[in-house]
């Protein structure tokens, strides 16, 4: 059958505040939708896929027209959810009878929820699609109903929403296909944000799926956080097929704690070292999991930078967040980093539930001191299928529009801070971080190519919209402005 998977279209504005979108911009390849786009293609079907991050909605409406696909699968976050609805009202205005199905974090939260908001949807596919689509497209091809089709939701004929037992996570990843990364086209249209890579093209490779942790903000499917690994050689393979045949010079390795096993780690380094394969690479990770034997491994297998969510300086609003790791971890972690030679980047989140404005303000001291080469200051947004979500009576105040549901749109406002006091620790962490004349001078003599002369002219640009501006949340705020932490914002 004729497939689409399609990510809706967006801009950088929809996402970032709009005077540092530019800065913000970054395109990578979407993996997820990847994966099963490759998937259908394995089960025998033509599919086509879309990234709406080069697309006007009207030209991927215009493709779906012309190609009169029989199922089309639509990726969506938070964030991009009323663009996916969006997306799928206008596919069936085309056509009533192509079957457009929605996946992705958002819709896997709230299946039910999902349908009923968007009565163009046929189904959803919850949480991995890998197994699911391909049964899923089978079942239309014969003319069946998806009763029965694990990890589904459906509306059947008569509206009538149907949601089927939840499809096991997929235990042994390596029967997974390694993505065919020429499904993306034209791999130069791909863009990170200056300072976030060091060598071009880019490509973007799992090799672990899910976290140890349970931290409340992050989205990870219910109950399903469960860690699973590639092998080693399975990684290996899709590595040397990236360099060798694609040619990609960096991979972003995308797990969320790339040294969650010490062990497998350095045996992944240890190969990437014997095969002398021409690439760079960045890995996300935890505090409580590196050392500096592991870090210096990772340097010299090609790693240049590592990032670790940070998120507070104030242990109390670490426990909170139930991020199980000592601030101390943190301070020893950056600074074994930056002693290995890595460069490191520390996520932070303003407006943790229970943190006061002092205590945001104390994190900013902290990032100053812990001075890695990069901090972001993020809100924190409440994403459905987080413990902060389902309790949010207790934790705060949430915004009902979901385009709000970004690391910048100031979705939640806790008990204890106002929205404006947010806004204000945000501003203030940028200009105090990032205005140190140390800081500026380090920038400046690291400037080695034209590179990086970009970046930190880049940089400076964003800099200078922080500090005349002050504008650092992108949510369009109701009129007139609120005093207090309600603003937009409702209670569960
Ligand atoms: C890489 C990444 C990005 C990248 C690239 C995004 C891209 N083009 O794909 C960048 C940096 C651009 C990004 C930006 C943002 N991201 Co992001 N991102 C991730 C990250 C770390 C990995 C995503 C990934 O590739 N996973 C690996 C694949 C294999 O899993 P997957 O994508 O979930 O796909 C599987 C299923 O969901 C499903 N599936 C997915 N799509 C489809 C489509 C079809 C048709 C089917 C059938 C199935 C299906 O099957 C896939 C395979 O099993 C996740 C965290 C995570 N670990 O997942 C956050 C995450 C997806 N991002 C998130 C957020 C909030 C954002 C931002 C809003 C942040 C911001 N700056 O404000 C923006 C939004 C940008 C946008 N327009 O969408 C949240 C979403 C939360 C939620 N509940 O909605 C996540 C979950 C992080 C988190 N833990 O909180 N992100
Ligand atoms: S925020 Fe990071 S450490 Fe916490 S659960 Fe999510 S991926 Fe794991």
């Amino acid at each position: 059958m004729k497939s689409m998977v399609i990510l809706p279209s967006w801009k950088p504005d929809d996402i970032y505040p709009s005077k540092i979108a530019s800065s913000a911009i970054s395109y990578q390849h979407p993996l997820g939708p990847l994966y099963i786009a490759t998937c259908i293609q394995e089960a025998g079907h033509e599919v086509e896929l879309v990234d709406g991050a080069f697309w006007t909605h009207g030209e991927i409406l215009d493709k779906v027209r012309r190609l009169r696909p029989g199922f089309v699968g639509l990726s969506a976050n938070a964030s991009m959810w009323t663009k996916a609805m969006k997306a799928a009202a206008g596919i069936k205005a085309i056509d009533p009878s192509i079957h457009v199905s929605a996946a992705g974090p958002y819709p896997s939260a709230v299946q039910e929820k999902s349908l009923e908001q968007c009565p163009e949807l046929d189904s959803i596919v919850i949480g991995e699609g890998e197994l699911t689509v391909p049964e899923l497209i089978a079942r239309l091809e014969q003319g069946e109903s998806l009763t029965g089709v694990a990890g589904v939701a459906f509306r059947a004929a008569d509206g009538t929403i149907t949601v089927n037992e939840p499809r096991p996570l997929i235990e042994d990843l390596d029967i997974i296909p390694i993505p065919r990364r020429e499904l993306l086209g034209d791999f130069d249209k791909y863009e990170s944000p200056p300072g976030n890579y060091r060598r071009k093209p880019i490509a973007i490779v799992m090799t672990s799926r899910g976290c140890p942790a349970r931290c409340i903000y992050c989205f990870q499917m219910k109950g399903e956080r469960r860690i699973r690994y590639r092998s080693v050689d399975n990684v290996v393979r899709e590595v040397e097929e990236l360099v060798n045949h694609y040619g990609f010079r960096e991979i972003r390795f995308l797990d969320e704690t790339f040294t969650a096993d010490r062990e497998r780690a350095m045996e992944l380094l240890r190969r990437f070292r014997e095969l002398r394969l021409d690439f760079s690479f960045f890995v996300s990770s935890r505090v409580n999991t590196v050392d500096y034997e592991l870090l210096r491994e990772m340097k010299k297998a090609g790693c240049w930078a590592i990032l670790f969510g940070a998120e507070s300086g104030v242990q109390k609003n670490l426990n909170t967040l139930r991020k199980g790791v000592k601030l101390e971890q943190t301070r020893t972690a950056v600074a074994a980093a930056k002693k290995a030679g890595l460069k490191v980047t520390t996520p932070f989140i303003i407006g943790i539930p229970g943190e006061t404005y002092e205590e945001a303000l104390e994190t900013v001291e902290f990032a100053v001191r812990l001075d890695p080469h990069v901090a972001n200051f993020h809100t924190m947004a409440p994403f459905p299928g987080t413990e902060l979500y389902d309790h949010i009576e207790k934790y705060g105040t949430m915004s009902s529009n979901t385009d709000d549901y970004t690391f910048e749109g100031g979705a939640f406002v806790p008990h204890s801070m106002t929205r404006e006091e947010i806004e204000r620790v945000r501003t203030i962490a940028f200009r105090r971080f990032y205005s140190r004349p140390g800081f500026i001078l380090r920038r400046l003599l690291a400037v080695r190519s034209l590179y990086d002369l970009k970046t930190v002219t880049k940089g400076a640009r964003s800099f200078f919209w922080l500090w005349a501006r002050g504008d650092t949340l992108s949510m369009k705020r109701p009129e007139p402005r609120s005093q207090g932490n309600k603003a937009g914002n409702r209670s569960g």
